[in-house]
């Protein structure tokens, strides 16, 4: 049950290319965070994929490149739930650019495992609607379970 006043979200984290590996510290950084991961999918996105994924950018400058980036290995994403995830999360991650995140000598993983403004380890919703977005598109809802329950763990 909910306690009341406290903020539970849900939220989608994914684990990009170039920090696959570092899978192990990430996750440890969630829970020392009080998160908990309650879904998690490996997988590889095709080109389309990344492109519906990230389609508000695709009038970017960055658009290509990010999305070869996106299809260059695999990612892992993730449902984080707790007292307000989705900014939490995005605070564990740190600034979007990694080269920023460097130089504010921060802890963040984008920081500690990211490179540049495209290569930058992780991904988070921004907020409570993207996340509904994000988490439909990796892990849909089937029928009979409505997309806001976490009553149950349904592998799809
Ligand atoms: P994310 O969506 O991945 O959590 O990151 P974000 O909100 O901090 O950044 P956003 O503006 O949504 O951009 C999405 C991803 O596009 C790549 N990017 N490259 N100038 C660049 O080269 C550039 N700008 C953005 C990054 O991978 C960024 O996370
Ligand atoms: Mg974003």
């Amino acid at each position: 049950a909910k306690k009341l006043g406290s903020k539970k979200e849900r939220t989608l984290a994914m684990i990009k290319p170039d920090s696959i590996t570092k899978v192990g510290e990430i996750i440890q950084k969630i829970y020392d965070a009080n998160l908990i991961v309650t879904k998690a999918k490996m997988t590889k996105f095709s080109w389309k994929q990344a492109a519906d994924f990230y389609s508000e950018h695709q009038s970017k400058s960055f658009f290509n490149n990010l999305v070869q980036f996106m299809t260059s290995g695999s990612v892992i994403a993730m449902e984080l739930m707790g007292d307000e995830a989705v900014s939490v999360w995005r605070k564990l991650l740190g600034p979007t650019d990694s080269s920023v995140a460097q130089k504010e000598a921060s802890t963040s993983l984008r920081a500690q495992f990211g490179t540049d403004g495209t290569k930058n380890a992780g991904h988070g919703s921004d907020s409570l609607a993207s996340a509904a977005r994000e988490l439909e598109f990796f892990f849909p809802s089937t029928a009979g379970h409505s997309p806001s329950s976490t009553a149950k763990f349904t592998d799809s």
